[in-house]
C-alpha cells in the first residue's frame, strides 16, 4: 500500500513537471514571434518621414526640419489639440525662397475656402497640407527642393507669427 501511494505521488509530480514544461515552451514560442515582428525591414532611407504637431496654444512642436536635396519628404501634420478647425485650424505651408511671409499670411486670411492658400500667390507655395482641426491629421508628399533654407508657416489667420519655422535642405 505504501508503495502504491509513493508511485501515485511520483506520477503526479511527473505530470505537473511535464505540464509546467509545456507552458514554458509555449512562452518561448511567443517570444520568438515577437522578435520576428520587430525584425521588419527598416524604412527606405530615400524617404524622409517627418511628423509635426500643432496644438491648441497656436504652436508647432518643431521650428526646424532637416532633409536632403531631392529626397521624398512624407510630412504628417497632427493637430494634438481639441479645438475645431474654425477656431484653431492648422496647416503647414512651405514657401518659395524670397516670399514675403507677412504678405502671404495677410493674403491667406481671405482664402478660407482654399485651405488658406491665396490663389493669386499659389506660385509662392512649394507644398502645403490641408487645414485641420483638433484630433485630426493629414499627410503630404513632396520632393525636397534645392539645398537651402525655406520658411514654413501655418497660414490660418493670425497663426504665422507664432507658427513658423525653417525647412533646411542639405
Ligand atoms: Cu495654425
Amino acid at each position: 500500500m505504501r508503495n502504491l501511494i509513493f508511485l501515485f505521488a511520483v506520477s503526479t509530480m511527473f505530470f505537473l513537471t511535464a505540464c509546467g514544461g509545456e507552458k514554458s515552451s509555449s512562452a518561448a514560442a511567443e517570444t520568438t514571434t515577437t522578435e520576428t515582428t520587430e525584425a521588419t525591414p527598416s524604412t527606405d532611407s530615400a524617404v524622409a518621414e517627418v511628423e509635426i504637431h500643432g496644438d491648441d496654444n497656436m504652436k508647432y512642436d518643431k521650428s526646424e526640419i532637416v532633409v536632403k536635396e531631392g529626397q521624398t519628404v512624407k510630412l504628417t501634420l497632427v493637430h494634438i489639440g481639441t479645438q475645431s478647425v474654425e477656431a484653431m485650424g492648422h496647416n503647414w505651408v512651405l514657401l518659395q525662397p524670397g516670399t514675403d511671409v507677412n504678405s502671404f499670411a495677410t493674403a491667406a486670411i481671405a482664402a478660407k475656402d482654399n485651405d488658406y492658400i491665396p490663389t493669386d500667390m499659389a506660385g509662392s507655395v512649394i507644398a502645403h497640407t490641408k487645414t485641420i482641426g483638433g484630433g485630426e491629421s493629414t499627410s503630404i508628399e513632396f520632393t525636397a527642393p534645392d539645398a537651402g533654407e525655406y520658411d514654413f508657416i501655418c497660414s490660418f489667420p493670425g497663426h504665422a507669427a507664432m507658427m513658423h519655422g525653417k525647412l533646411i535642405v542639405q
